[in-house]
């Protein structure tokens, strides 16, 4: 996968050498090209941001360095319009909510292209023109400002990553993970407490049946650990399971901490 990212502050993603994506870019597996948005920017003192037209806080990105950066990323010249698996993608907090299924779609395209935007915003012809070129998705990474699109577009880039097939070691599979998306009994669930050696630490001992040796006593327990803790997290999350995805015991679980469940079972 290639990733171009247009910026002005190029050092904020040093941390894309680092760790599992540094590794995967050393491997070949990732290319990253961070480009300064300053070097579209022609006057003596490299001017990105005017005043907004019609008065207001602030200042804005004006369209001229931007748009000459993104033609050059997105190659205008030769083919006006981007081959296919290529995708532009602009975090504002204004933008729709990027979720994990957004990871994994753009884990499967071959070139992502992120505009960061700083100051109130990038002026809207910018996406506007760049829509008859290239599919452009203005994503919010959550429901607090940030003071540019550089965070967000780190946070997008590690979630994407990590799908992509040998960027995560000997992680077997994601789809355990909380929203992994996965289709198995904890789909939709957030994850459970995690415990490893020592088995008391600070008096506090792992759960015994952990140490039990009964697979299906531990599946259990688990599911009930993820239950509770998406309850207690995120309600939102056991009100969307889809019908039928709770079973009688589930339902005892979510009772026994005070979570209104309605069902079928209910009557037992
Ligand atoms: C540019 N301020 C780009 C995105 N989810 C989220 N919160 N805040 C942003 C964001 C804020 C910005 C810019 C200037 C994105």
């Amino acid at each position: 996968m290639r990733i171009d990212i247009i910026t002005i502050f190029p050092e904020y993603f040093s941390p894309l050498r680092v760790s599992l994506l540094g590794k995967a870019a050393e491997r070949g597996i990732i290319e990253f090209s961070v480009h300064d948005l300053r070097a579209w920017a022609h006057d003596v003192h490299r001017t990105v941001d005017d005043s907004p037209f019609g008065g207001g806080p602030g200042m804005v990105m004006t369209p001229g360095p931007w748009g000459e950066a993104l033609d050059a990323v997105l190659g205008a010249s030769s083919p006006r319009v981007v081959p296919p698996g290529t995708r532009l993608v602009v975090p504002t907090p204004s933008g729709i909510p990027f979720r994990q299924e957004t990871a994994a779609t753009y884990s499967r395209l071959g070139h992502l292209v992120f505009a960061c935007g700083r100051y109130e915003g990038i002026d809207t012809r910018v996406i506007d023109d760049a829509k008859a070129r290239v599919p452009v998705d203005e994503v919010s990474i959550g429901d607090y400002v940030l003071s540019g699109g550089e965070p967000a577009a780190l946070a997008i880039i590690d979630a994407v990553c990590r799908l992509l097939p040998c960027v995560l070691g000997n992680e077997a599979s994601t789809a355990d993970d909380s929203f992994g998306g996965g289709t198995g009994p904890m789909a939709g669930l957030l994850e459970g407490p995690l415990f490893t050696r020592p088995r008391v630490w600070r008096g506090r001992e792992v759960p015994a049946v952990l140490l039990s040796g009964d697979h299906v006593a531990i599946a259990r327990w688990r599911r009930d650990e993820a239950l509770r803790r998406t309850a207690a997290s995120r309600p939102d999350l056991v009100a969307a399971l889809p019908a039928g995805a709770l079973d009688e015991r589930d339902r005892q679980v979510l009772g026994e901490g005070g979570f209104p469940v309605s069902g079928e079972d209910m009557a037992h």
